[in-house]
């Protein structure tokens, strides 16, 4: 009786650690975000002016993003000119840096609606010149392949998988006592 009381208290607390631990840990992961680097620069502060990704010369480049992603934009002001970055879209996703000096940088966190579409993106003091497309791709569409390396184990799935191992354990555990 007393045997199998302690067993089921292991029980329990063992799920209730676990759980916790399996749900909270990738729910905290989700909500850090890609970083994408972005780069502001010129050929002066009277010159032509545009964003570039890391190491590109292409300039004004299209950005893809997930419905519903969260993503940290790191901008750095790679020119002479003050530069910012202002993403375009509406409610939660229109957002922008503070205006930046040469040299400076900043982080810009959005999160991108649920559903596809496109939104500007354009460094205010310049825009109509220094601005470009943020394509918001459906998250799961269908066989498309959206490229990129991602765990397919939902959170909920490593949860189960964690639940299932110490319920055995702690069955073993209370049957060797009993
Ligand atoms: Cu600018």
């Amino acid at each position: 009786m007393s045997t199998q009381k302690i067993g089921f208290t292991v029980l329990v607390a063992a799920l209730t650690l676990f759980a916790v631990t399996a749900l909270a840990t990738p729910a905290a992961a989700q909500t850090t975000g890609r970083v994408i680097e972005i780069w502001a620069d010129d050929e002066g502060v009277s010159g032509d002016w545009w964003f570039t990704l890391p190491n590109s010369t292409e300039k004004n480049p299209t950005l893809t993003v997930n419905a519903s992603e969260t993503v940290t934009f790191r901008l750095i002001n790679k020119g002479e000119a003050q530069h910012n970055l202002h993403i375009m879209g509406t409610g939660a996703a229109n957002k922008a840096t503070a205006i930046l000096g040469p040299g400076q940088e900043a982080n810009l966190t959005v999160t991108f609606p649920a559903n596809a579409g496109t939104i500007k993106y354009q460094c205010d003091p310049h825009a109509g010149v220094m601005e470009g497309t943020i394509t918001v791709q459906a998250a799961q569409g269908g066989n498309q392949n959206t490229g990129g390396n991602q765990n397919q184990n939902t959170p909920a799935f490593e949860a189960l998988l964690a639940l299932g191992a110490v319920a055995g354990a702690a069955f073993l555990l209370s049957r060797r006592k009993a």
